[in-house]
């Protein structure tokens, strides 16, 4: 079921394979701060310490970094300008697909790729209950160089995997083959390998 999957979403995604640049495959990073006492990822936005977990204080898009854990934006400008991504492509503001850069696997809030989004790097487990992502991912782009597997806590058998170069705007139309549903909103954890 899952490879029946996995060609499903790579057919899907035929369209946008020319966007894919992938890269040697960069070493695992270091595990991100978390709170003790909510066990969530701590992240930088704005010069303070936010307990993702909790709250994203007005931060939109929330991405891991090479070795140094978290760090969130309040929009896409400010994004861009910290971490020096290109803004032709879709122009500042818009949210779209190719806001998710090479070498980085994303999930969007919404459908479309639009809405709150996270960044992942680094291979491994990543729990996204730790960094206020659950059951939220309604659209996903893989632009790493590590397949990914996205895991719903409450239905264990249906995982579904995201190769290099893959993603789907509306998880909402993939329907699950063993729980009932689709997989949209029901992710907690997404492992990179
Ligand atoms: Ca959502
Ligand atoms: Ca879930």
């Amino acid at each position: 079921m899952q490879r029946q999957l996995g060609r499903s979403i790579g057919t899907a995604l035929l369209g946008i394979a020319t966007l894919v640049i992938i890269g040697p495959a960069s070493a695992a990073a270091a595990e991100p701060a978390t709170s003790p006492e909510t066990g969530g990822v701590l992240a930088e936005y704005h010069g303070r310490t936010i307990d993702l977990s909790v709250n994203w204080e007005g931060a939109t898009i929330c991405v891991e970094q090479s070795g140094t854990g978290f760090r969130c934006y309040e929009d896409d400008a400010a994004y861009r300008e910290a971490e020096g991504v290109d803004s032709r492509a879709t122009g500042v503001g818009r949210r779209a697909l190719t806001d998710c850069p090479a070498r980085v696997f994303c999930l969007w809030d919404n459908r479309d790729y639009a809405g709150r989004r996270v960044e992942g790097r680094s291979a491994g487990l990543h729990s996204l209950s730790a960094i206020g992502f659950n059951d939220r991912a309604n659209s996903v782009l893989n632009n790493g160089p590590y397949t990914a597997t996205m895991i719903d806590l409450d239905c264990g058998d249906d995982r579904l995997r995201a190769g290099p170069g893959t993603g789907h705007p509306e998880l909402s139309l993939l329907q699950r083959p063993v729980c009932s549903g689709s997989y949209n909103n029901k992710f907690e954890m997404v492992i990179l390998q």
